[in-house]
């Protein structure tokens, strides 16, 4: 109802929504809509009510919750379904449960706060209240287990594209899970997921954005590899908008991944979105650190990398460290 209720009050001509007509459109009393005005005031919206007039939204407080996320979303899938939550140890478990217990594909689990943000290998991902996105996506791509890796590439071109279209922001891919701006890490990805056999049963991509995130704010040991948008742009970005565009982004882009078989028809897009390619790497893989100059990438998403003596070797799986 309180989404009904902001909605009308952001598309009223001239400002003011009688109380009578929000009865209407809701079916609840003049006390009732009275009570969620109250509830949305303390969120943080600025309502203003008038006697004979009605009431009128004065200012939108920079919110993720599902209601904010909404309004205006252009797309079919992703989004349909959004769990907020203020605070929650990490959007990627509990989207890990809601997809044992059939939460549809495209449901976007979103938080203001994460305690327990994690990146991968059981690192922690810094993910403060007010300031970011932290959103986990639920999929069920019919495809094999081969190509379920992929969608961490497939997600970090839809947040390259993202970024450059609602900020202006030109970041770049750096293989396979982060997106870099002049160096320092302004997004992560962290893809988990739940197969048997050859089969996917579902993936949760888990997205962090450092969107209003004061470069002070960051922890000392982030100081020198961490960044966000508004340290980038200098002044905030609205974190709904932001979400909407990375939602509207992934959607095409997810479609020509499950319809293609993977991440083939997309690697174009990777390259022209990516800050690794041409440049000499480290890649640490579990195998050893292994240093060259970052090459390709294949259809499949392997790291194409030329060591020094020639030898060209392919990597699956690494965290890299990229000298530009
Ligand atoms: P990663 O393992 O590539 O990167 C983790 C590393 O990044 C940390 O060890 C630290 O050095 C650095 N780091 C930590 N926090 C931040 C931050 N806020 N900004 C920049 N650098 C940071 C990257 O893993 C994948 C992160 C995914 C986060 C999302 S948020 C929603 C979802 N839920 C969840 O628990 N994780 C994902």
């Amino acid at each position: 109802m309180q989404e009904t209720i902001l909605h009308m009050l952001r598309e009223a001509p001239g400002g003011f929504v009688s109380g009578e007509a929000m009865c209407q459109a809701c079916g609840v009393s003049r006390t009732s809509i009275w009570k969620h005005i109250k509830e949305l005031q303390d969120a943080g919206y600025e309502i203003e009510a008038v006697r004979n007039k009605g009431y009128r939204l004065v200012v939108s407080p920079d919110l993720v919750t599902a209601a904010e996320i909404r309004e205006g979303l252009q797309t079919t899938l992703i989004g349909q379904s959004i769990v907020y939550r203020d605070t929650i140890d990490s959007t990627n478990t509990l989207a890990q449960q809601l997809a044992l217990n059939g939460a549809p594909e495209g449901t976007v689990v979103i938080a203001d706060e994460q305690t327990s943000g994690r990146g991968r290998r059981g690192r922690q991902w810094f993910s403060p209240p007010h300031s970011g996105i932290w959103m986990s996506l639920i999929l069920r791509p019919e495809l094999p287990l081969a190509h379920a890796a992929q969608i961490t590439l497939v997600a970090a071109v839809a947040l390259c594209q993202a970024l450059s279209r609602a900020t202006g922001v030109k970041a770049g891919i750096k293989w396979p899970n982060d997106i870099l701006f002049d160096g320092k890490k302004c997004c992560g990805i962290l893809t988990e997921m739940h197969a048997e056999f050859d089969q996917i049963h579902h993936l949760v991509v888990g997205i962090g954005i450092n969107v209003n995130v004061p470069q002070e704010d960051f922890p000392d040991e982030l100081q020198d590899i961490a960044t966000s948008l508004q340290a980038i742009r200098g002044e905030r970005l609205p974190r709904a908008q932001v979400v909407r565009t990375v939602l509207e982004e992934f959607e095409p882009l997810y479609r020509q991944y499950v319809a293609n078989g993977g991440f083939g028809t997309l690697r174009d897009a990777w390259k022209a979105n990516n800050i690794t390619l041409g440049n000499r790497i480290v890649a640490h893989t579990a195998r050893g650190d292994i240093e060259g100059k970052a090459l390709d990438i294949d259809e499949f998403g392997v790291l194409l990398l030329e060591k020094d003596n020639g030898e060209r070797e392919k990597i699956y799986s690494a965290d890299i460290t990229v000298f530009t």
